[in-house]
């Protein structure tokens, strides 16, 4: 049996552009390998907004989701031929790339495959519980650092290569699903990338980044060939003030 999975993104108000962007791609993604894909308004929870994905993900669970691919607002899928299903092997409810500096590993919560299983409610329930990071600079990602390090989780917002990975059913996947560009002299990045994923930038090199990207990939190409000529060279022409026209 295929699983079946449930693609999930949101963002607010302030990510609109950068989510009309992640938004075609992965319409076009979804469609091509017959995932679901829902869009959700992040609404404030009174915690900082990136925590608003673990009650999203909880309440696509409980609405019978089997798995949910989270995708953070500001990724690009640029390789659409390799499918987040293939991934998938016994025993694993949680995979997510997690990024070498040259001395730590950091798994990003940015993108993440989650299965809907006992483990993975309690698993939940934890991140959401871990109060003391609510306020850190890495939201909800700090908490998920802390719930699969070894070492207890320092200030400083770092875990180490160690991890107790081993003991959850967590699979670690090839950096390809889940690049980010840009950084750390490119170490967070994949030579060959399914996801490209433009975290820690800033948001109008960011919003450029995606654009490029999206037009030069196949889901960007095949919009741009089916599009009347007129059509082509008006976007062409406003692409940079190209509105959402969809999602919400
Ligand atoms: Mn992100």
């Amino acid at each position: 049996m295929m699983p079946e999975i449930l693609c999930l993104t949101g963002c607010d108000e302030a990510f609109g552009a950068l989510s009309d962007i992640s938004l075609r791609s992965l319409r076009h993604y979804c469609q091509r390998h017959g995932f679901r894909l829902t869009f959700q308004p992040l609404e404030s929870s009174g915690r900082p907004l990136s925590w608003s994905k673990i009650p999203l993900i909880q309440e696509a669970f409980r609405h019978g989701a089997e798995f949910v691919w989270w995708m953070d607002a500001d990724t690009v899928v640029v390789d659409p031929s390799r499918s987040i299903r293939d991934v998938v092997e016994p025993g694993k409810d949680l995979y997510l790339v997690k990024h070498h500096d040259g001395q730590r590993a950091t798994p990003n919560a940015g993108i993440m495959l989650l299965r809907n299983t006992p483990w993975m409610t309690a698993f939940l329930e934890k991140v959401w519980g871990m109060e003391a990071y609510i306020d850190h600079v890495w939201w909800e990602n700090a908490a998920l650092v802390h719930l699969l390090s070894r070492e207890s989780f320092s200030d400083d917002g770092i875990t180490d290569e160690r991890d107790r990975v081993d003991d959850v059913p967590v699979k670690w996947l090839g950096i390809e699903w889940n690049s980010i560009p840009f950084v750390h002299q490119g170490r967070f990045a994949s030579p060959d990338p399914v996801v490209t994923h433009y975290a820690s930038i800033p948001t109008k090199i960011r919003l450029a980044a995606m654009r490029r990207d999206y037009w030069c990939s196949p889901a960007g190409m095949e919009e741009l060939d089916d599009a009347p000529s007129w059509l082509q060279t008006w976007r062409w022409l406003r692409r940079g003030r190209i509105r959402r026209l969809t999602g919400g």
